[in-house]
């Protein structure tokens, strides 16, 4: 039988993105597929926390095992901005585009344009907490490209690619993606535990 374990995300292409890396061997529920449909508090300043903090909620509201990740995209011209704070970079509304273009904004006539994206899974199984980190290092582009992908991808070069994230198929994009390392951690540990 599959194990089953919930991905605490509001965000379906990140739930689409780990069900294709995770494969057949696992029933990775939705927080929809329990009935959660709070918003769950993302008020830590390090994507550490951020992930616990998700992750922590379903625990303790619904009983469920339960991973959560957060993702920024840090950009050595900006202090490393967006970073844990990505999500908002142009206000509240959680809006791609807007972020997106004031991220070009921000980064007009800069040289250096060195980014990477990390993201840390927190996985709460039984009374235990585990972090998994994944890094991709690339740079911004000076336009968006491609609509493949979701959030920041259409102006992310992974330096191991001539083209953005948005410009690649799910299965390239997961093989060297942050979600992708991060998640080939969790998913080791996860059959051997
Ligand atoms: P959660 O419900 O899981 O919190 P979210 O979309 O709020 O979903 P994060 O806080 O982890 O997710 O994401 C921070 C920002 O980074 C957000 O604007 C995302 O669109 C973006 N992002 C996350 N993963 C990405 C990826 O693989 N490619 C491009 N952008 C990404």
């Amino acid at each position: 039988m599959k194990r089953e374990i919930v991905f605490a995300t509001n965000n379906p292409h990140k739930l689409q993105e780990l069900r294709q890396i995770a494969g057949d061997s696992w029933s990775i529920l939705s927080l929809n597929d329990i009935g959660c449909h709070e918003d769950i508090p993302e008020t830590a300043d390090t994507l550490e926390g951020n992930a616990e903090l998700k992750a922590r909620f379903v625990k303790e509201k619904y009983g469920y095992d339960c991973f959560a990740d957060d993702t920024g995209l840090m950009v050595d011209a900006l202090g490393g901005a967006p970073g844990v704070y990505s999500a908002r970079y142009a206000g509240p509304g959680h809006d791609s585009l807007a972020n997106m273009a004031l991220l070009l904004e921000n980064m007009r006539g800069k040289a250096d344009r060195a980014a990477r994206f990390r993201t840390v899974i927190a996985l709460i199984q039984g009374d235990g907490l585990h972090l998994f980190e994944g890094v991709v290092e690339g740079e911004i582009t000076l336009e968006p490209a491609g609509c493949a992908g979701f959030g920041y991808d259409p102006v992310f070069k992974p330096a191991e690619s001539t083209v953005t994230f948005a410009e690649m198929d799910a299965d390239a994009k997961n093989a060297i993606s942050h979600r992708g390392r991060a998640t080939a951690k969790l998913i080791d540990y996860l059959k051997n535990n």
